[in-house]
């Protein structure tokens, strides 16, 4: 991977050092720890039980940013847009098809005015990575761009412009449904095969760099088959992320088994393609075959829980998949939460409400929630992402989350309690800097360009409702 100096030229110099008085390393909460990085912003020293020096930047609490590694950013404008109810039952599927209406509109602009927007609130809530699950290709009317590749490059650029790390998954997407159903019309600027998302790939390769991965994404078992995703991967450089939606919706497993005589997560596990590289986002609808599956792949599942919610989708059977030793990892999704202490949150209520049960994910070597939850998610989005990221270890990305030692819920505390403490006891946004490849981008609670990345996403907002 190349550095890229030029990607920070609009930041001030940072130092390149941060002492934590308490910081939350692979081995566990240390003390009196100094955090070094290089230029390029990965970290050289990780030094722990050692004394600051005058003039350098302390902070009391230091943790690692989290990556989200599931995102359709142009969704975050309709946010909040689609909870009234319809004259028949609502479902994904109602609110998939209002979805799309928008989707249609969007402009290069627009894509990027949103991304930025949304990046900039994922970095003030601890997001310091995002893998961004892209499939707006094409224009309004369904033809290429006349740069096949703006529509990602446009959400790339917003991912520079906040400083968020970003793992770009060009989708695949060709059918409607299983058994290779045409598109429908509404879906026309999402319409990709084989070698456009080769063609793709291939055009955002020069913008790999310290910041920046591409993967691929087919969309769904749905929207691309079995033999397809073979092509692509047969292409694919080794070691890149592969994303895809796989069962989300009880309709979407039993269209696969009348298709295929198989369930998708079954599909996809005899294929004999799963490995590490891979995600599966919504793994929602599994038996316990196939969690066992997933786990022994060693595929990270992206569970997703705000959106899963607001969508109806169902629970991820997390304490079978844990028992079973599998790998998890968060997203926002369609951005109804930009947080992942929310997200997190959740993921453990949801199983306690399903359970009649308490304290569900966790293990006997962890038994306190909120770090199972936090180390888990940490180490599975960075598995997702492909980058360099999720622990503060030389050779790393220096992704460090500073937290409000001042706030009320933070004082006094032991380390051992303070992710619970985070993740289960309030919503005030207690992340106050964030560094990411050791570049400051929010100050206090503030993303740096937060005053120019809102009155874009402002003026663009007026643009929309006005349609
Ligand atoms: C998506 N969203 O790709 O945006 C999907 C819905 C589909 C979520 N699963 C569309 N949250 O699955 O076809
Ligand atoms: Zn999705």
């Amino acid at each position: 991977m190349s550095q890229h100096h030029q990607l920070y030229q609009h930041f001030p110099q940072n130092p390149q050092s941060l002492f934590a008085q308490h910081a939350l390393l692979p081995q566990g909460w240390m003390k009196n720890v100094r955090l070094q990085w290089d230029q390029a912003g990965n970290l050289t020293a990780v030094t722990p039980d050692t004394i600051a020096v005058s003039g350098e930047t302390q902070a009391t609490w230091v943790v690692p940013g989290m990556s989200n590694l599931h995102s359709h950013a142009f969704q975050r404008a309709m946010a909040g847009m689609t909870e009234i109810a319809g004259d028949s039952k609502d479902s994904f599927w109602t609110w998939r098809d209002l979805m799309y209406r928008y989707a249609l509109h969007i402009t290069p602009g627009q894509i990027q005015a949103i991304a930025a927007q949304l990046y900039a609130e994922c970095l003030r809530h601890g997001y310091t990575g995002v893998c961004e699950f892209h499939y707006l290709h094409r224009d309004p009317a369904g033809a290429f761009y006349a740069r096949p590749e703006e529509m990602a490059a446009r959400v790339i650029a917003a991912a520079h412009q906040t400083g968020i790390g970003i793992t770009m998954l060009p989708v695949l997407y060709s059918y409607a449904d299983f058994g290779a159903q045409p598109l429908r019309d509404d879906q026309r600027r999402f319409s990709t095969g084989v070698d456009d998302i080769l063609r793709l790939v291939n055009a955002l390769e020069s913008q790999r760099d310290w910041q920046t991965e591409i993967g691929v994404a087919p969309h769904s078992l749905r929207a691309a088959s079995i033999a397809q995703i073979q092509e692509v991967l047969r292409v694919l450089p080794d070691r890149r992320p592969v994303h895809i939606h796989i069962a989300e919706q009880v309709r979407e497993v039993d269209a696969c088994l009348a298709a295929t005589g198989k369930r998708p997560v079954e599909l996809l596990a005899d294929s004999g393609m799963l490995d590490q590289r891979w995600c599966l986002v919504h793994a929602t609808h599994m038996n316990k075959d196939e969690v066992r599956a997933v786990a022994a792949s060693g595929a990270v599942a992206g569970i997703c829980t705000t959106t899963e919610g607001n969508l109806g989708d169902g629970f991820f059977d997390l304490p079978d998949y844990i028992e079973a030793g599998g790998c998890i990892g968060i997203g926002s999704d369609s951005h109804v939460s930009q947080s992942p202490v929310e997200e997190l949150r959740w993921l453990e209520y949801g199983q306690r409400l399903r359970l009649q049960a308490r304290n569900v994910a966790s293990h006997q070597q962890q038994r306190r929630v909120g770090d199972f939850l936090w180390q888990a998610a940490l180490q599975g989005g960075a598995q997702a992402s492909g980058r360099k990221v999720g622990q503060l270890s030389s050779g790393y990305r220096a992704d460090m989350l500073v937290l409000d030692a001042t706030h009320p819920n933070l004082t006094g505390l032991h380390c051992d309690e303070l992710l619970n403490t985070w993740i289960f006891s309030g919503n005030d946004n207690l992340v106050r800097h964030v560094y990411v490849g050791g570049r400051q981008v929010i100050v206090d609670g503030r993303h740096i360009q937060q005053a120019s990345i809102q009155s874009a996403y402002a003026d663009c907002m007026r643009e929309l409702r006005s349609l």
